[in-house]
Order: C-alpha cells, then sequence, then structure tokens
C-alpha cells in the first residue's frame, strides 16, 4: 500500500484526496496524471478507484465477436481492415456463414459482438432477417451490434432517421451496441484521421438516443496516433458529460493504435507505459462509467493482465475471431477458452467472474 505522503511527494496529493473522496476529476487533474512520471502511483490511484467499484474481482464473458464485411466507405486513415467493393481481400458474410460461424464457436456465446464496415447498400432487413434466426437457436446470447457509425450509415442506406433505425434493431432483439468508432473527438484530429465519419456530435447523439431506447452501450477511444494529450483528456470529459445526461454506457475501452498495414504514419508508437498510463487515467477520470476494459487482443494477453492492476476490470472474452486488430498488426491469438482466461485473471491476483454482455454476473 502506497502511503499518502508518497502520492504528495510525486504531486497527486490533491487528487488522491478527490479519488477517497469520490469528487470528479478536472481536466486540469488529468494533465497533472499524464505528467506524473511515476507510473507506479499512477497504478495505484486507478486501483483505488477500481477497487472501490469492484473490490477483487476481474469480469470476463463467453462471446464470438463476427466481422461481416470489411467493405467500407468511410475510408479512415487509420483503418487496416476497411476494402472497397470489389478490392481484392473484400468480404461480406451471408446469413448462413453468420449462423454457421456462430454454430462452430467452441462455446455457445453469451455476448454476440457484430461488427463491420460501412457498406454502401446491405439492406437492415439482412440484419432483421438474420437476426431474428440467431435470436432462436441462442436465446440466451445478448445481441451487441454494430457502432453508432454503423448506425447513421445505416440511416442514410434506408433513407430514415438514426432513431428509427435503433428501434428496428430493438425489435429483432439487439439490446447493446458496440463502443467503437468514437476515434477522437477533437474535431482537428478527428478530421486528420477520419474526415468522412460522423462527428463527435453525431456519435454521442447517437448513443443518447440509444440510451433513451433502453440499450446500452459501451465506448471507446482510439489513441496513440496524431491526437495530443489534450485531444485525449477532451474525449473522456464528453463522454463523462453524455453519460450524466443519458446514462447508458457500461463499459469503457481504451484502444491502442495498431500501426501495421495503416496509412497513417506516426513518429511516435505508443510504449506499453502509455498504454497502462492512459488505462489507469480513463479510470480516473470516467468516474461514472462502471467499467473498463483491457482488451486483450489489442493489448496483448500480458498487458491486458497488468492492465487490471493501473484501473481495468473487465478482460472482454474468448472472441474466437477477431480481424479489425488483426489486420493491424496485433500479435494476440484470436480465440482464449474460458479455462485460459480465469488462469490469467487468477494469475495476476484477481477473481475471476463471468459476466453476460450487461455484466450481470453468472454464478
Ligand atoms: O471502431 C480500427 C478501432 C474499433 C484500428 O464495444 C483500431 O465491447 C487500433 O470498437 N488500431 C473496433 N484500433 C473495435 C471496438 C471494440 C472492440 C472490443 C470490444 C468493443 C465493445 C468494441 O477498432 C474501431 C476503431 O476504433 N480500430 N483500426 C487500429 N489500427
Ligand atoms: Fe470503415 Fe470502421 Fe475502418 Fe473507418 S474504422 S474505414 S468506418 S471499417
Amino acid at each position: 500500500m502506497i502511503s499518502k505522503k508518497y502520492f504528495e511527494n510525486v504531486g497527486l496529493g490533491s487528487i488522491l484526496e478527490k479519488v477517497l473522496d469520490g469528487e470528479r476529476l478536472s481536466i486540469e487533474d488529468g494533465h497533472i496524471l499524464y505528467n506524473c512520471a511515476d507510473i507506479n502511483a499512477l497504478g495505484a490511484l486507478a486501483s483505488i478507484a477500481r477497487r472501490k467499484l469492484h473490490g477483487n474481482k476481474a469480469f470476463y464473458v463467453l462471446n464470438r465477436h463476427i466481422n461481416y464485411t470489411n467493405i467500407c466507405i468511410n475510408g479512415c486513415k487509420f483503418c487496416a481492415y476497411a476494402r472497397k467493393r470489389g478490392e481484392e481481400g473484400s468480404f461480406h458474410l451471408s446469413k448462413n456463414e453468420i449462423l454457421e460461424k456462430l454454430r462452430n464457436a467452441p462455446v455457445s456465446p453469451r455476448e454476440i459482438h457484430v461488427v463491420g464496415g460501412c457498406h454502401p447498400d446491405i439492406p437492415l432487413s439482412f440484419f432483421e432477417e438474420t437476426f431474428i434466426e440467431v435470436k432462436k437457436e441462442f436465446p440466451k446470447a445478448t445481441l451487441k451490434c454494430f457502432t453508432v457509425v454503423e448506425i447513421a450509415n445505416f440511416a442514410n442506406i434506408e433513407k430514415t432517421t438514426t432513431l428509427e433505425i435503433l428501434k428496428r434493431l430493438q425489435a429483432v432483439g439487439v439490446e447493446m451496441l458496440t463502443g467503437g468508432g468514437a476515434e477522437i473527438f477533437a474535431s482537428e484530429t478527428r478530421n486528420k484521421i477520419c474526415p468522412k465519419k460522423i462527428d463527435a456530435e453525431t456519435w454521442l447523439k447517437i448513443h443518447g438516443e440509444a440510451h433513451s431506447l433502453g440499450f446500452s452501450t459501451n465506448c471507446t477511444m482510439l489513441y496513440g496516433h496524431v491526437e495530443s494529450i489534450a485531444d485525449r483528456l477532451d474525449h473522456l470529459d464528453r463522454l463523462r458529460k453524455q453519460q450524466d445526461i443519458s446514462g447508458g454506457y457500461n463499459c469503457f475501452i481504451p484502444l491502442p493504435f495498431l500501426t501495421e498495414n495503416s496509412k497513417l504514419k506516426i513518429d511516435n508508437p505508443l510504449t506499453g507505459l502509455d498504454e497502462l498510463r492512459t488505462i489507469a487515467i480513463s479510470r480516473l477520470m470516467l468516474d461514472n462509467i462502471p467499467h473498463i476494459k483491457a482488451y486483450w487482443v489489442m493489448l496483448t494477453v500480458k498487458q491486458a493482465q497488468a492492465a487490471l492492476h493501473y484501473g481495468a476490470d473487465d478482460f472482454d472474452g474468448t472472441v474466437v475471431e477477431e480481424i479489425i486488430g488483426h489486420m493491424a498488426g496485433a500479435s494476440s491469438d484470436q480465440a482464449i477458452s474460458r479455462k485460459d482466461l480465469e488462469e490469467m485473471i487468477i494469475g495476476c491476483g484477481f477473481v475471476p467472474v463471468e459476466r453476460d454482455a450487461a455484466f450481470n454476473e453468472i454464478s
């Protein structure tokens, strides 16, 4: 246990007081945290916040990712996954291919995570028909589908509103949205890395709409590219303000930028310590979002284990197949078994707790 004196000596005395009192940290506090060279102190502070919420538990889920298409009209500069229609390596899955992938998952999934590119013309009826069948075959699984960027794309294709799209998806059993597509909200930086993507206000607005309909959603931040520390803190601040208003975010996932095959060239790739620092600061700034995910696919399993000591409480899940991160150079495996997830969590001193998609504990 690090003493109060220790935090004072590294310039974090007043932030420690706020964390202990459950007081919101300011953006200025965020800068102080980023400027603190003592990574152990950051980890200890984030662990105080994490343990207040979740004690010694670390969550995992039996899930299956489905990336249904990589055809995308957005052309984000950082993305190594997307292809143009007809380009070599482009794909989209049929309803039967999606069902087959689910049937062949090593364990019956509790959470089905569906995301893809912004395809120019797959009609929403394709997903409605597919999800009706998926729910028939996998009634216990929660459908966690699409980023709000895809929701906006469907609204364009169907010439309707995003609210209407959300209602149609809800009617066929979709209960959650994924957190992708947030990237970085600050407009100048966002325009450099994904100029065609919906802007921050629209991204937040659609999450607000989803929350008003009773969806719970996740949220992300892509970091380690051309953004500044001020951009990161602005991003976290906008998420917590949205959460104050609409309250439906379950989990935040900081996504470290993976550089392989990306058109976005950067001078200083992230270090492992940068990743831990950002995870810790996310935990401390996002006082109203219950969970922070250590997404092992992008972090590697070893770093995800370390992240549990830097504020993260969720290890994500079995995943089974993932393309977005692997196209960008993720060196992790495609899948992890329940046994391995549990052993990894125990191995770094936490108690593994299986959860469903909404973070209800499964005994
Ligand atoms: O939206 C794309 C990001 C996201 C790269 O909600 C990249 O539970 C790093 O959002 N390096 C998709 N990241 C993944 C995602 C996600 C993952 C796991 C769980 C959840 C959840 C959501 O991946 C994209 C984009 O932000 N991304 N390219 C890259 N080169
Ligand atoms: Fe398309 Fe998503 Fe890749 Fe952007 S990040 S190009 S929206 S698949």
